[in-house]
Formats: C-alpha cells, sequence, structure tokens
C-alpha cells in the first residue's frame, strides 16, 4: 500500500491547476452562471487560519456549485489601498507599495497552496492605477449628477489615523480601524449623496436572502422615521420654526422648545438677549463633543437659555425657547418640540432648566403619573388625557388622527426621516485615489477631464502624516500645481485622497471584466455574470461596505451600466476564528500560520478542519491543542486514502460481478442526499460527519466483499469530498480511472427509492422499557423524533396521565421518556 504523501499531492496538484488555469472562466458565460465572491482582504502581512477558513468555505460552494454544472466565475483580488499598508510601510521605512507587493505575492502563493479555486486570470489590486482611474471616472460621472459634492462640514477626525472619518465610521463612538474618540473639525470636503437613495436602499432589502441580523443593522443605520413636521412662531423675531416629532399626539404636552446651538436662529436670539459673546464660548464648546456624548442620557446638559418666548400652535400660550446640545442640526429640523413627561432627553433638561411637566399619556394601567414624583419619562403608549378632544383614546390612534387633523388644517405637514449622513469620503492620507478635482483662481473647483485620467498617485511622496488635516499629497508641489482644464490658467490638484470603501463599492464588477482600458467594465459583461449570487465575508461589514456597494450598484443602475439594482444576492456571514476569545489578527499577535499546519498535515486536512469545526456563521475557537485537531482529519484522509489505494483493481475494473445488499447501498445514498442537503445550506460540519458515516458503510462494503457496492460508494464518497479536500479526491480518482478531472463531473445522482428504503428504527423507551419501535427518516431532527415518540399509542399509554420530568433523544436511533 502507497503511503499517504500529501505534501507530494497537494502541491502536484497545485501547480497542475495553475498551469492549465483550470478554474478560468470564459467572458461570458457559456450555461447557467453563478457568481461565487469572497470579500476580498487587505494584503496585511501573512494569511490566517481565520482568513483560511473564510476562503474555504467559499471555495467549498465555488467547488460544489461547479459540479452542480454551473459555469462559476469565482474570482480573487487585493482592496490594497488603506492605512495598514500605509502605516506599516512608516513603521519599516518602505514604500507602501513595496510592502503591499510583497504581502500581495506571499498571500496570493498560500492561495494557490491551499487549493482555492480562483480565476487567477482575473485578479485585481485597487491601487493598480488602471483599477483606481476608474474609482475617479466614477467619481466625475457622480458628480456630473449631483452626487459629488463639496461643502465646509463639521467632520470627525481620527487623531491616531490622522485622517476625517465618515459619520458611519464612527457608528460606536470611536474610529471603526482603531477605536479613538474623534475629534471635530471643520473643513471642506467632498461627500457622495447616499441620502439620494436612502429609500430604494430600505426597499430593495426585500429581495435580499441575507440574515435578518445584517437586514436589520442596515435598517437602523438608515433609520427611517415617520412623523409630522410643524411650526413654532418665535414672538420675538416674527419667525416661524419647524420641528419635526414623532410623537405629535403629545403636542399639549409641549413645555419648551429646543434649537440645536448650530441653529441659525439660536444665534439671532443670542444677539438680541445681548448675549453673543457668551453663546459663541457655549458654541465653540459644544462642537467639539462627539455626538454620542451629545446625546447622552442621565447627565447635565450643556444648555443655553435664549430668554425667549415661542407660541404654542394649539393653546397659544407662550413656551420657552432655550438651545440645548442634545438637539442635533443635522437631525430633523435641528429643533425639537420639547414634552418632558414622555421623552427622557425632554425630561433631564426639564428638571435641570426647572421647567413645567405636563402629562398627556397615562399607562393602561398601574398609577396615574404625578409630574411632581416622577423619576422618569413615560415613554410607552397609553391613554390621552389633557388634550382636549383626544382625551381617552388611546395614544396610538390620537396620533393618527392629530397627524391627519394638522395636516387637513394646514399646520403641518407628513415627513420621513432618514438617520443615514451623505458618504464623507475626503482622506487626508497617501495611499488612496487621488480625488480628480482642480481648483483655479477663475473657475473654483474644475473636473479633471476624462482623457487626463488617471490622476496617478505620485510614488515620491513623504507619507508621514502631518497632525494638520493636510494631505501628505499637499507637500508634493510639483504634483499640486498644474494648470486648469477650463481656462488654462494656474490651478492646485486636490490634494486628499478617497475613502477606500469606495475602492469596495464595485471591485466586484471590474471581477466581470478585469482587463477592461476602455470603461471600468463591459456593462454586457456584468450583464451575463451580476448579481453576485453567493457572497461571503465577516458580519462586521453589515453596514458599511455593504451599504456602500448597494449604493453603488443603485446609481450605476440609474446610469444603465449594471442590470441590477442589487449587487449581492444571497450574503453569507461566516464567523471568525478566534484564540483567546479575540478574533485573530496580526496585530493581535493571535495568529496561526497556515503553512505550518499544511507542512505538517497538507492543505486538505486543515480545509477539512476548519470546515468541520462550526458551522459556518459561528465563531470557533482555535483550540490550544489546535495541531491536534488537525491531525484527526489527517487521519480520517489517510484512512480514505488506504481503503481506496489498496483496491485499486477492484475500482478499475469496469464490470460488477454481484450485486452488493440493498441495505448497504440504500445506506450510501441516502448519506450521500443528506451530505448533498448539507451542502445546500451550506453545513459543511454535518456534511463531514455525515462523509465519515459514508467512509465506514464504504469500508464495510470492501470487507464483505460486496464490489457493486464498493465502487458506488467509494465514487460518491469522493464527489462529496472533493468540494473540501480537492486535492486528495482528484488523485483517488485520477488513480480509480476516473473520467476527466473530478472537480468537472457531474454530481452523482441519487436514487430516491433507495435513500427512501434506508429508513431507521427508531427505539421509545418509557423508564428504560421499550414501549415502541417506529420506522423514520435517518435525517429525523431532534423534535421531530420527540414529536413522534410522544404521538405513539402505546407510549401514551404507559404515561397514563403523567408528564415526563426528561426526555433523551438520540435520532434517529432512541427517545428515552423518564418519568418520576
Ligand atoms: C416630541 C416628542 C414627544 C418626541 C415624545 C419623542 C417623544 P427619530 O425617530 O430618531 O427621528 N428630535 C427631533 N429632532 C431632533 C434633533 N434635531 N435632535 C435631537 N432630537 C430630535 O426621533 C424623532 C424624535 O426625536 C422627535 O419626536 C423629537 O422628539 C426628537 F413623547 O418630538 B419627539
Ligand atoms: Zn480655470
Amino acid at each position: 500500500m502507497e503511503r499517504y504523501d500529501f505534501a507530494a499531492i497537494e502541491e502536484r496538484w497545485a501547480e497542475a491547476w495553475e498551469r492549465d488555469r483550470a478554474w478560468t472562466v470564459p467572458r461570458v458565460p457559456g450555461g447557467p452562471k453563478q457568481y461565487v465572491l469572497e470579500m476580498f482582504p487587505y494584503p496585511s502581512g501573512d494569511m490566517h487560519v481565520g482568513h483560511v477558513r473564510n476562503f474555504t468555505i467559499g471555495d467549498a460552494i465555488a467547488r460544489y456549485l461547479r459540479m452542480r454544472g454551473y459555469e462559476v466565475l469565482h474570482p480573487f483580488g487585493y482592496d490594497a489601498f488603506g492605512l495598514p499598508a500605509e502605516n506599516a510601510a512608516i513603521q519599516h521605512g518602505e514604500h507602501p507599495r513595496e510592502w503591499t507587493t510583497v504581502n500581495i505575492e506571499q498571500f496570493t502563493a498560500s492561495c494557490k497552496r491551499l487549493g482555492f479555486s480562483y480565476d487567477w486570470s482575473r485578479m485585481l489590486k485597487t491601487c493598480d492605477p488602471e483599477y483606481y482611474r476608474w474609482n475617479q471616472w466614477f467619481f466625475l460621472r457622480f458628480y456630473e449628477r449631483g452626487l459629488a459634492y463639496r461643502k465646509l462640514a463639521k467632520v470627525k477626525w481620527c487623531p491616531s489615523c490622522q485622517t476625517v472619518l465618515a459619520d458611519e465610521q464612527t457608528a460606536s463612538g470611536g474610529c471603526w480601524r482603531c477605536g479613538s474618540p474623534p475629534e471635530v473639525r471643520d473643513l471642506p470636503q467632498w461627500f457622495l449623496r447616499i441620502t439620494a437613495y436612502a429609500d430604494r436602499l430600505l426597499e430593495d432589502m426585500a429581495g435580499l436572502e441575507w440574515s435578518e441580523a445584517v437586514l436589520q443593522q442596515q435598517r437602523n443605520w438608515i433609520g427611517w422615521s415617520e412623523g409630522l413636521q410643524l411650526r413654532f412662531r418665535i414672538v420675538d423675531l416674527d419667525e416661524e420654526v419647524p420641528v419635526f416629532t414623532t410623537r405629535p399626539e403629545t403636542l399639549w404636552g409641549v413645555t419648551f422648545l429646543a434649537l440645536a446651538p448650530e441653529h441659525p436662529l439660536a444665534r439671532r436670539l443670542a444677539e438680541r438677549a445681548g448675549k453673543l459673546e457668551v453663546y459663541e464660548g457655549f458654541l465653540s464648546t459644544v462642537r467639539r463633543v462627539s455626538e454620542i456624548e451629545r446625546l447622552a442620557l442621565g447627565k447635565a446638559k450643556r444648555v443655553f437659555d435664549l430668554e425667549a418666548y415661542a407660541v404654542h400652535p394649539l393653546s397659544s400660550h407662550p413656551v420657552p425657547v432655550v438651545t440645548a446640545e442634545c438637539v442635533l442640526l443635522e437631525h430633523g429640523t435641528g429643533a425639537v418640540m420639547g414634552v418632558p413627561a414622555h421623552d427622557q432627553r425632554d425630561f433631564e433638561l426639564a428638571r435641570q432648566l426647572g421647567l413645567p411637566i405636563r402629562v398627556v399619556v397615562q399607562p393602561r394601567d398601574g398609577e396615574s403619573l404625578d409630574p411632581e414624583a416622577m423619576k422618569v419619562a413615560f415613554v410607552g403608549e397609553g391613554v390621552m388625557v389633557g388634550s382636549g378632544w383626544m382625551d381617552g383614546l388611546p395614544s396610538e390612534e390620537a396620533r393618527r388622527l392629530i397627524t391627519a387633523d394638522l395636516v387637513q388644517r394646514g399646520m403641518g405637514r407628513r415627513v420621513v426621516h432618514y438617520r443615514l449622513r451623505d458618504w464623507l469620503i475626503s482622506r487626508q492620507r497617501y495611499w488612496g485615489t487621488p480625488i480628480p478635482i482642480v481648483y483655479c483662481q477663475g473657475c473654483g473647483a474644475v473636473p479633471v477631464p476624462d482623457d487626463q485620467l488617471p490622476v496617478l498617485l505620485p510614488e515620491d511622496v513623504d507619507y508621514r502624516p502631518t497632525g494638520e488635516a493636510v494631505s501628505p499629497l499637499a507637500s508634493v508641489r510639483s504634483w499640486v500645481e498644474t494648470t486648469c482644464p477650463a481656462c488654462g490658467g494656474h490651478a492646485q490638484r486636490e490634494t486628499d485622497t478617497m475613502d477606500t470603501f469606495v475602492d469596495s463599492s464595485w471591485y466586484f464588477l471590474r471581477f466581470c471584466d478585469p482587463q477592461n482600458s476602455r470603461a471600468p467594465f463591459d456593462p454586457e459583461l456584468a450583464a451575463a455574470w451580476m448579481p453576485v449570487d453567493q457572497y461571503i465575508g465577516g458580519v462586521e461589514h453589515a453596514v458599511l461596505h455593504l451599504i456602500y456597494a448597494r449604493f453603488f450598484t443603485k446609481v450605476l443602475f440609474d446610469m444603465n451600466l449594471v442590470p441590477c439594482a442589487e449587487p449581492f444576492r444571497r450574503l453569507l456571514n461566516h464567523g471568525m476564528i478566534t484564540m483567546g476569545g479575540k478574533a485573530m489578527s496580526k496585530s493581535r499577535g493571535n495568529v496561526v500560520d497556515p503553512r505550518e499546519v499544511v507542512a505538517r498535515f497538507g492543505a486538505d486536512a486543515l480545509r477539512l478542519y476548519v470546515l468541520f469545526a462550526a458551522p459556518p456563521e459561528q465563531d470557533h475557537e482555535w483550540p490550544p491543542e489546535g495541531a491536534a485537531a488537525v491531525a484527526g482529519m489527517h487521519r480520517f484522509l489517510r484512512r480514505v486514502w488506504q481503503l481506496v489505494t489498496g483496491h485499486l483493481e477492484i475500482l478499475r475494473r469496469g464490470d460488477a460481478p454481484e450485486a452488493g445488499t440493498t441495505q448497504r447501498l440504500a445506506a450510501i445514498h441516502r448519506l450521500f442526499a443528506a451530505i448533498t442537503k448539507d451542502y445546500e445550506r451550506h453545513a459543511f460540519n454535518t456534511a463531514i460527519a455525515k462523509l465519515m458515516e459514508l467512509f465506514q458503510e464504504v469500508r464495510a462494503a470492501a470487507r464483505a466483499g460486496t464490489w457493486a457496492e464498493f465502487r458506488a460508494g467509494t465514487t460518491m464518497l469522493l464527489h462529496a469530498l472533493a468540494p473540501m479536500a480537492p486535492f486528495i479526491a482528484e488523485e483517488l480518482w485520477q488513480r480509480m480511472g476516473g473520467e476527466g478531472s473530478i472537480h468537472r463531473r457531474p454530481w452523482p445522482r441519487v436514487d430516491p427509492e433507495l435513500a427512501r428504503a434506508a429508513r431507521q428504527t427508531l427505539v421509545v423507551q418509557v423508564n428504560g422499557r421499550v414501549r415502541d419501535r417506529l420506522e423514520v427518516e435517518p435525517d429525523i431532527t431532534e423534535e421531530e423524533a420527540v414529536r413522534l415518540a410522544l404521538a405513539s399509542d402505546r407510549v401514551k399509554r404507559s404515561l397514563g396521565n403523567k408528564t415526563p420530568v426528561r426526555i433523551v433523544a438520540r435520532p434517529p436511533r432512541f427517545v428515552n421518556v423518564v418519568l418520576e
């Protein structure tokens, strides 16, 4: 018997696949297509086993679909711009391009050694001018459509990354990359108008096969709310202030009006009160505070009394006007009607300022609210009080009625608000795409014409950040100084680079036509391959990357460049491999290098292990004895190897000397059918468990000498193994004289009659005594087994009227019911 020399086998096949360009697909699919894509990685140092898992999941899916007869586009590339490269380069004193190139070479070699079936002819790197020129081209198209604009904005600056961040990139209170609390700066910056697509981003989610958790995060981020906008007149200025509320039924509970500190009327009122200087001080303090802190509950708020009054639109009574940090200018209208009894922030403000609290909604049960005694606002639904004709109505109904009433009387209008903000894309860092704009004294901001693209990123730059909110590119005078494309006069280039999330917002489209030098991609090729049928990536991208990519796709859809308004039909969010409870990452120093594992046990064993360890969606803590765990998979593969190579003569013989016992053949078909089902739902861990059972059956057939059965079983075993452990499956397939590459073979067909014949006997015991035997499907679930057991007449009889204290189920073999 031959030794299982995995290293020789794997290296030989890896080379052959590379030489034969085994996974290259034609420009246009010849038949039904599937586009399988894993989120492309940062080339940040070496691959670790966390990466291996993500890519193995994608690869198993791609290989399986190929065997199901699809033309599978499975490309790979690198998200090669960005801070990791720049920071590493600063640390080691080498150029980001060198650092990136070296990493990409290593990473690519690892991918090949692990047998990932990528179409390498489509490989892309976002730092190539041939890629990023199209970022610039898109920027110009967005600009023409009014979807890219520049404005002076209060922006969030990460002091550690030394660049501004988009609003959503500080959603958790810190910088998405490094966690530092952002500072606030006023800078003229470029934005993409994602808010123009808020409604469609929300609506189109209906057609996506994504996890509910991710959809919910997207929904929260877009933050749809419906409410009423109404006006309060400010007596002292004779001006009307619109406010936005989601609770118009609480209108009779309004006891003050609060403006955002940045609200233009706040300044005018302060001036009028002769307190402009104090106000300026207050404003500049508030401007430095993060949004999270401004909205925080349970703390004293920074407020400023404007010493003015507004008129309540129903009662015509005056209510005081204040300005408070917790009112945000960008939200709603930047002004709030204060209802202390029913909004916690308003409650805290009222208590702080000694303003009255008026209850207008009473809880349906419990004691009625006493404003004096209230410790918190009552924010729930209830019954209306102190509100004229609404009294006694449920608050939900009152809301509907007063909305209709105020709208009809022309006092308010229905509005929808989104929490989503426009996407800030300017970055004051070096390693990114230059924004293709020049500034001319005469013409202002002028777009760089298409025929002057790409605006090349200069290579020779002192890219160390200056600490000022200025891009390192500003110091390259020869690059900055240019001529105006419009008037030929003197002009200067924009020195900010683009957020690298722009790069990843359309790379899946470039994969459809990666070498195109005249356009980002040919729309016909995009039509042939898009949408991505299966996208695979970490749940940490649930908001940022996915929302940006969806937005880009919609804009390109509107430009008739892509056939679909959504880029990713199905999304699989894999869990992470952790060590010490933390995600593996080079910066944490808790990484396991796959090269060591591969050297000891082979790529196939490692692939099987990462798929077996946990369902794809779950995290998996790499065991301290990680190597030993992979060794288990290695031993399994060695047993498969020995069984097959030990019977090559028999396997190669085409004749079927005798039929096997139906019983075992049925089990083989049944198991293969179950494995197929597992592939369909990406349950690779259970598929591998069944694969091991299948192996037992095949080995039993060999021992019994039932060769027809053995041959059929071996064929199924190797096919079932191929997507997950591609090297050994291919090698054994060739040795047993199989036709062509196993990876191009059609998926074996299960005989449904046979598979059904393999029913199992489920034994039902009550207090240790057998009461019934039931025929069940072998892959019956625990729930179903218990249900059937308890439904059995004989079991019911022996239970009498007692309730079981415990039920132990091991489907499909037994269910034990335990009574007192
Ligand atoms: C009166 C009221 C009474 C409110 C009540 C709530 C409860 P979303 O859904 O997030 O849009 N609000 C409006 N504009 C604001 C701003 N610029 N800054 C801070 N808060 C603002 O929330 C809408 C609610 O948030 C509005 O409804 C308003 O308070 C507040 F019992 O109006 B409400
Ligand atoms: Zn000009």
